[in-house]
């Protein structure tokens, strides 16, 4: 197998990090520059038109988008579905983790997100309320298990501060996740920094 990805992209940390917990080591990682260079770029849009990392290369398959290679690997080394309500942690993340991707390319792109747009407010107000949604279910005890939508949330976590884009620490059960995973297995080696 091949994981074709980032090193600082939250979306193929996870997978990685999916494959320490799955005690996976049988594939290579492909570390791509998506934007920059132009040989990975094609490699990318070859294996997958939508030209989003991370991609799986399996025997004659490739398969695309996080939630979908997690559902792939899942059902490979037959592991328990998530639950309804852990698909919907899932979902807030992603929608948080898309808003802040579209928030730092068009800053990378020159826009000052700040200013009040319709788009800009509409991600900013999507961030805020997934935010605030993941605290109440860390709050609940949602995140105490390491499980894949644990490993999401904190690639999200450890991004955003990495990229300085959202500042969670008002959110002490989020804060608190945080600082409670830091030195689960992989997370060290995975670290974008
Ligand atoms: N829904 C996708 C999102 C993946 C995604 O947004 N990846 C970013 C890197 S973090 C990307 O490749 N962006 C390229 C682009 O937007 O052109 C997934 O879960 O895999």
């Amino acid at each position: 197998m091949k994981l074709l990805g980032s090193t600082t992209s939250p979306f193929v940390r996870r997978l990685r990090l999916y494959f320490v917990q799955l005690k996976i080591t049988d594939f290579d990682f492909v570390n791509l520059d998506i934007f920059a260079n132009s040989e990975d770029r094609k490699l990318l849009t070859d294996n997958n038109p939508a030209q989003k990392v991370p991609a799986l290369l399996d025997e004659e398959q490739c398969i695309y988008d996080s939630r979908v290679i997690f559902c792939y690997l899942s059902q490979k080394y037959e592991q328990p579905s998530l639950t309804w309500p852990q698909e919907n942690l899932l979902t807030l993340i992603d929608a948080a983790n898309d808003s802040l991707i579209s928030l730092f390319l068009l800053t990378r792109s020159g826009l000052d997100t700040r200013e009040d747009r319709f788009f800009f407010n509409l991600q900013h107000e999507r961030v805020e309320k997934t935010f605030l949604a993941l605290e109440q279910a860390a709050n609940k005890g949602e995140f105490e298990q390491w499980h894949y939508p644990a490993i999401c949330l904190y690639c999200l976590l450890d991004w955003v501060e990495f990229r300085q884009l959202y500042d969670f620490n008002p959110l002490a059960d989020l804060v608190e996740f945080y600082q409670v995973n830091t030195n689960n297995s992989g997370v060290k080696e995975t670290d974008p920094r």
